[in-house]
């Protein structure tokens, strides 16, 4: 068909844009075509500071549309994947957001209608990545964030971690979900607690890791089951490593929590808090270099990754 060949050449064309490669005419392109080579300029790189952000946003959890409007409203920008790259520069970092997750289907649809346009206009290279715990034994949610780590870059080359908390919304957009010179604590000023933080060394709800900083700590413990003291440990090993911790202010680091009950099977645990006196030498023996799981499922929605994961945990 006649039209057949310019409307491949226009999808590549278009396709190419969007993942930031420079398309390259091949000869038979180019005579028939007749399009002369090196017309279209290569992408540059994405300015430091987003050009796009609004600042302060309006976050509410009452109004709510399913799953599948959220799908419509994003798909067209979105990968399969729930990837993205912002189609007219190269972004500044590749980054994959972790959600550690189990049966909250209902947090997953506000974050993702909130957090899909805020890192657009972020302008990351990123895919966002939640983390299914299988199962009904006990919760563990760094030993779900290592998983997560492991399973993203399988994927794709991320320099970038961020770990999120499902039901953690920003309210500001210039909080930006990168990595810094040093471990980032993002959520520095959640609702939850009067939008402040609730203890200096407080690393808990949302952080981000580049790789080389993820991998100095030995990533994250793998023994605290139920909740409580995982993100401590996590702000211990940091310390330990030397490296301090980078933060927004308290204006720009606003959250929301989405209210919600204790999950079945996360009682907090009594044994955590005792374990974080030995974190300065368990950190070496407890982390990436000792994580055991098994993937059960991978499922691509446009608006995330789905990886259902077995961290043989201990029964409830
Ligand atoms: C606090 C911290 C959190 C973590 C936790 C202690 C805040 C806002 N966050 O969270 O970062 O340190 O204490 O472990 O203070 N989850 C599920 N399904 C479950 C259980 C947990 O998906 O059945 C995931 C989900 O992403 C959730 C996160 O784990 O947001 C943390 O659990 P939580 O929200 O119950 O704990 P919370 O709010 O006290
Ligand atoms: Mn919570």
């Amino acid at each position: 068909m006649a039209n057949g060949r310019n409307n491949t050449w226009l999808i590549k064309q278009r396709f190419q844009e969007f993942w930031g490669i420079v398309p390259e005419a091949s000869n038979d392109d180019k005579e028939k075509m007749q399009i002369p080579a090196n017309t279209k300029k290569p992408l540059g790189p994405c300015p430091e500071t987003p050009p796009h952000l609004v600042g302060p946003l309006k976050v509410e959890f009452i109004v709510s549309q399913t799953l599948d409007e959220v799908r419509q409203l994003y798909s067209s920008s979105l990968q399969k994947g729930g990837r993205y790259k912002p189609p007219d520069c190269i972004a500044q970092q590749k980054v994959a957001v972790i959600i550690p997750f189990r049966n909250r289907h209902e947090h997953l649809k506000h974050w993702v209608y909130y957090l899909h346009p805020i890192l657009m206009r972020q302008q990351l290279d990123y895919g966002v990545y939640v983390i299914n715990q299988d199962g009904e034994g006990i919760f563990n949610r760094a030993k779900l964030m290592n998983a997560g780590y492991t399973e993203a870059l399988k994927e794709y080359d991320y320099q970038c971690f961020v770990f999120s908390d499902i039901d953690l919304i920003p309210i500001d957009d210039r909080n930006l979900y990168r990595c810094f010179d040093n471990p980032r604590h993002l959520a520095v000023a959640m609702d939850k607690f009067n939008f402040q933080l609730p203890y200096t060394s407080y690393f808990g709800g949302v952080s981000s890791l580049s790789k080389d900083q993820y991998l100095k700590i030995n990533g994250f413990p793998n023994t605290y089951w139920g909740w409580g003291g995982e993100d401590d440990d996590i702000y211990r090993r940091i310390a330990y490593s030397g490296m301090s911790i980078s933060r927004p202010d308290l204006a720009t680091g606003k959250y929301k929590m989405i209210k919600h009950h204790r999950d079945l099977h996360n009682e907090p645990n009594p044994k955590n808090p005792g374990k974080l006196g030995q974190t300065r030498s368990t950190m070496h023996k407890d982390g990436i270099n000792t994580l055991k799981y098994t993937v059960k499922e991978i499922v691509k929605d446009v608006l995330y990754t789905f990886i259902t994961v077995d961290i043989e945990a201990p029964p409830s």
